[in-house]
């Protein structure tokens, strides 16, 4: 029986994935002028066994990302990779159409973010902010070495996780009370942040930008869609919170990281049709 290939063009030629059997072949294309040629060549056999790389040139350290652009998720570890100036290739994944690759990766969740480094997946985007930076840990150290710091910077990390996205949700998602309760709910949230944890220096960390800044800052590319489905200003409550993202902001691996406000927005509206909210 002939083998029917499975191919899948993610990211306008940057990364070609082909699917035959169990093998997935990871062609990353580049264009040069008119012409465009395959300058890196990737077998990842079933995820868990070692990467095989041939072809001419290795200038990524093997690492694979599973994302959506606009996900919060998916930018803590894009912004991550980023201060540890990592190249790493982005698979885009359609979460209306998941791939095989995701769902051999991720099976549990069957979600984005997955890291894959060296062919070995990563869920879950705390879990692969921390893998990150034990990995890479030479460079810009976003956990605190104190055992201490570092278990309140879990925390804030987790209260983060656990408090911000559910009446986040409900602005875009819900109407009247429970839009209000989610407001009011998702300020209270970040006034605890802005109180509790952020203190006087320019980071949650202190001096320097670190972990609870990288699990919170995707956050503010999406608040301009808060901002406009609940017809509210967060800057108004949150003053010091939003200086903090704007400072955030002027370093680049946040920059270059986190999605464009309006792509935010797009994709409320775009979730708004499918889901049938009005
Ligand atoms: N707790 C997960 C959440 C990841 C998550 O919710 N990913 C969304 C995109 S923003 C997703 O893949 N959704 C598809 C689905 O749940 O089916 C993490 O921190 O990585």
């Amino acid at each position: 029986m002939a083998l029917m290939p499975h191919i899948l063009v993610h990211n306008f030629w940057d990364v070609l994935t082909i699917t035959i059997e169990n093998l997935t072949l990871v062609l990353s294309v580049h264009i040069f002028g008119l012409n465009f040629g395959i300058r890196r060549f990737w077998v990842i056999e079933k995820f868990t066994k070692t990467v095989i790389i041939c072809g001419e040139e290795m200038t990524s350290e093997n690492v694979f990302l599973l994302n959506t652009c606009p996900s919060m998720f998916c930018m803590r570890v894009r912004v991550a990779l980023a201060e540890k100036e990592i190249k790493y290739e982005t698979i885009d994944e359609d979460l209306t159409n998941k791939s095989k690759l995701l769902l051999e990766t991720n099976p549990i969740h069957q979600q984005v973010p997955v890291l894959i480094h060296n062919g070995k997946p990563i869920s879950e985007s705390l879990i692969i902010v921390q893998y990150i930076d034990e990995v890479w840990h030479h460079k810009n150290p976003l956990m605190p070495s104190d055992p201490h710091k570092k278990a309140q910077a879990r925390f804030w990390a987790d209260f983060i996780d656990k408090k911000v996205f559910g009446p986040a949700r409900k602005i875009w998602s819900a109407k009247g009370e429970e839009q209000e309760a989610g407001k009011k709910e998702f300020i209270e949230i970040l006034k605890i942040l802005e109180g509790e944890a952020l203190g006087d220096g320019p980071y949650f960390g202190g001096e320097t930008f670190g972990y609870v800044d990288v699990a919170l800052i995707p956050v503010y590319s999406w608040f301009y869609a808060f901002e406009t489905c609940g017809n509210f200003s967060i800057e108004a409550e949150c003053p010091k919170l939003v200086g903090w993202a704007k400072n955030c902001m002027k370093r680049e691996s946040v920059s270059k990281s986190l999605a464009d406000p309006m792509i935010a927005y797009e994709t409320v509206l775009f979730l708004k049709k499918l889901f049938g909210i009005e």
